[in-house]
């Protein structure tokens, strides 16, 4: 007998990501390990928008959540069960807060699946279904994902992943805490005969570290780009790395040989007393900002675009200085991309345990408050500066994104990196513009009002302005009072 199985990733309300769709691996991995006789369908409100169920019919539903999602996922959970539909829920946010998860829906399936999940199966085809079942970190290779569910929806990039778990436990970071610290890399061969099957040109590798920390993982790493390339792939690809692979030449140019177009880095901030209050990597704070100036300069000469990420509100940082300290290295070292957020203390990481412990979290009307924690807005109280304040910062770190830089960036990139770091690098850059164009974060700029409705997809045409002049107007022209 056939049976159907819907798989909902639900909508965030407030999301960055509305315009650069990501297929969500997680449920490729579901529905490679739900056996033949299972008709699976995904259903992506990241797609597509909050929807109502009510003529949605199927004989289970999984649902999956970010921490930010999950508030959404419960609602859907309920208008299923109401109907006397069973929901199973997994992925990150129930799995580091099973108890309140365990409310909402028939059963969990905690941490990764493609273990246990055939069990679940088995259990809800013999009305046996368990309140919990788990993975663990023993999900591994196991299978390869089912990419036909993502067939429905324009996803811009495939995801894939390399490897799992992190051995650095970043106190802001959930990674250790739900993959764990033992960094484990999939086979070579297994990898790049996942990357061949797959049609499109354009691929997201979603490991955390692909590089990971250790000589062993290093070795792997410069193993699996001369195997991409001896295979011909012909792919372009983006991932994340921490900014060690940028130490020597070598890591990068065999990337750029494998088709690797941009590199998103945890930066996360510029002083280095910061990077010891929220790193474990001993490297980074020890060498500070100049270590990571060379590193970016030496991984863009090899054609790759880099995307920073960074911090706000990190207790030791200076308020004074940090929009101007993000900004300055941004233009300094030409970073292609910024990913700014806010200091959010997501369950299951040291920064959650210490922040309840000193009781300065204000958002903890949970599950409703899941929604806040979206890394884009302070739920927790920082010792030099109000949550207005570091908003009034945040914003103005924001204003890299304001749409007459967008071209000159793309221009820059393409003329010193590679024209394939720029496309990348501009359709990161893009989904922030656009959700900074939504939320009025430009309101306060000189040309705000001639401003578009949203950057399209397409190669934005040369500015007739020096793309060097971008560095000088990205500076910010306020500041802030805490
Ligand atoms: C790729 C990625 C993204 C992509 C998402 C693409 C997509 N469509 O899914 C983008 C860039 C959009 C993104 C955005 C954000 N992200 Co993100 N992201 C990741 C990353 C690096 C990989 C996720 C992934 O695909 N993993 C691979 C899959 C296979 O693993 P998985 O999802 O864990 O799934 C396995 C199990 O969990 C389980 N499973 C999962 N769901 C389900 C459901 C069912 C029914 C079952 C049975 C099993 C199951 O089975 C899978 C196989 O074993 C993770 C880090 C990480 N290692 O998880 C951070 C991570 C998930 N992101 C995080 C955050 C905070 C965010 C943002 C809020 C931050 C921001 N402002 O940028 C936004 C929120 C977006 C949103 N949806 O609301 C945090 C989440 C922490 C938390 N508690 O929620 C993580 C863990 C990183 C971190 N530093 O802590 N992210
Ligand atoms: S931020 Fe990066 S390096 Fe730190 S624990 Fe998370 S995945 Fe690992």
């Amino acid at each position: 007998m056939t049976r159907r199985l819907v798989l909902i990733n639900p909508r965030n309300r407030v999301s960055l990501y509305g315009d650069y769709l990501w297929e969500p691996l997680a449920f490729g991995y579901v529905a490679a390990a739900t056996p033949d006789h299972w008709d699976v369908e995904l259903i992506d409100e990241q797609c597509e928008g909050a929807r109502d169920y009510s003529q949605v019919d199927a004989d289970l539903v999984g649902l999956t959540a970010f921490t930010t999602q999950a508030p959404r996922a419960y609602q859907i959970a309920r208008q299923f069960r109401d109907r006397g539909i069973p929901v199973v829920m997994g992925g990150i946010h129930a799995s580091l807060v099973s108890d309140e998860a365990a409310q909402y829906v028939d059963a969990l399936c905690l941490g990764e699946c493609e273990g246990v999940w055939p069990t679940l199966i088995a259990d809800v085809e013999s009305g046996t279904l368990q309140a919990r079942y788990d993975g663990g970190t023993s999900g591994g290779s196991a299978v390869h994902p089912d990419r036909t569910i993502f067939a429905k929806y324009p996803y811009e990039y495939v995801s894939a992943q390399t490897s799992r778990g992190c051995p650095m436990d970043c106190s802001f970071c959930s990674v250790t805490a739900f993959n764990g610290r033992i960094f484990r890399m999939r086979e070579i061969d297994d990898v790049v005969a996942e990357v061949a099957a797959i049609p499109q040109r354009d691929i997201i590798f979603v490991d955390d570290d692909l590089n990971g920390f250790s000589p062993k993982a290093k070795r792997r790493c410069l193993d699996l780009f001369r195997a991409m390339t001896a295979a011909g792939l012909n792919k372009q690809w983006i991932t994340q790395v921490t900014i060690n692979f940028g130490d020597d030449d070598e890591l990068p140019r065999l990337a750029r040989e494998a088709g690797c177009a941009g590199v998103f880095i945890g930066l996360e901030s510029t002083d280095t007393k910061s990077l010891a209050l929220i790193r474990k990597d001993g490297t980074s704070q020890k060498r500070g900002a100049d270590y990571y100036r060379e590193n970016v300069a030496r991984i863009r000469r090899h054609g790759i675009g880099v995307v920073g990420s960074f911090i706000l509100g990190i207790d030791s940082q200076n308020m004074d200085t940090v929009v101007a300290d993000i900004l300055q290295f941004a233009a300094e070292t030409e970073l292609d991309g910024l990913n700014p957020t806010i200091l959010t203390p997501l369950p299951g990481t040291r920064d959650y345990a210490r922040h309840d412990a000193e009781g300065r979290i204000l958002f903890k009307n949970y599950p409703d408050d899941w929604e806040k924690y979206t890394l884009a807005f302070p739920v927790t109280q920082m010792p030099h500066v109000s949550g207005a304040g570091l908003m009034r910062r945040y914003i103005d770190v924001l204003q890299y994104f304001r749409p007459e830089h967008v071209a000159a960036r793309y221009w820059r990139t393409h003329d010193t990196v590679s024209p394939e770091a720029a496309w990348h690098a501009f359709l990161w850059n893009r989904v922030w513009t656009n959700y900074c164009l939504r939320s009025g974060v430009f309101r306060r700029a000189p040309l705000a009002e001639s401003y578009p409705t949203g950057i399209p997809r397409e190669v934005p045409d040369r500015p007739l302005v020096d793309a060097a002049l971008i560095a000088a107007s990205v500076m910010p022209t306020i500041r802030v009072a805490v």
